[in-house]
């Protein structure tokens, strides 16, 4: 019996949750579904998506939903703010990183041409200047480092990890956020995935 996670390396919703594993330091095994191509993922769960974690035969998917459960499992250290009305801004901006900013980050996935690049970097840079408002004069979006902070990271560190970009240098605030969550999640440089 084993507690595993359904990996891939490069997925920003997988390197959510292994912060969220490395913070609660549970040890687990990795399975890297890009090995078989995704064989004993499918045959464990029935369908194609990371991060999913087995629990001892127990099947968990979505990176929301496990962060869930191992808070539930692992209270300590916490991912949420104590209080109620942060916590529930915590989820809403969990949210918003994994379908608003995920959704900007992976236009630069799907473009076409440099008519698309322009569009996403354009869409990319509303959510840049708000994050850089967002961080400035603190360095979490609550007291210490949250769930808000993990999801928001782990989407735009899969732009440099995955896609070959950069975050504008003007964006003094976020760029410090993101030296300070290499820091936390021990990676060493800006291309490399927390493990
Ligand atoms: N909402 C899901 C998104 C997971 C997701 O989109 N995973 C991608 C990798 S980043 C995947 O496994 N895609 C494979 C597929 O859809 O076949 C979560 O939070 O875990």
């Amino acid at each position: 019996m084993a507690t595993r996670l359904f990996n891939s390396k490069f997925s920003m919703f997988c390197e959510k949750i292994r912060v969220v594993l490395s913070m609660k330091k549970v040890t687990y095994d990795v399975v890297d579904v890009r090995a078989d191509e995704r064989k004993s993922l499918i045959a464990f769960s029935n369908q194609r998506k990371v991060p999913t974690m087995d629990f001892d035969g127990q099947c968990i998917q979505d990176s929301t939903i496990l962060a869930k459960y191992l808070e539930e499992k692992h209270p300590e250290p916490s991912i949420y703010p104590d209080n109620p009305s942060d916590k529930g801004l915590c989820l809403m901006l969990e949210d918003w990183a994994d379908e608003d900013l995920n959704g900007a980050v992976m236009n630069f996935r799907r473009a076409k041409d440099e008519e698309d690049v322009k569009r996403a970097e354009k869409e990319l840079a509303v959510h840049l200047e708000n994050l850089d408002l967002l961080y400035s004069g603190r360095d979490y979006v609550f007291d210490r480092m949250t769930l808000a902070d993990i999801s928001i990271y782990a989407q735009l560190h899969y732009l440099y990890t995955s896609l070959d970009r950069e975050i504008d240098a003007r964006y003094t605030h976020v760029h410090a956020f993101m030296e300070r969550m290499m820091k936390a999640t021990g990676v060493a440089s800006i291309k490399e995935v927390a493990a």
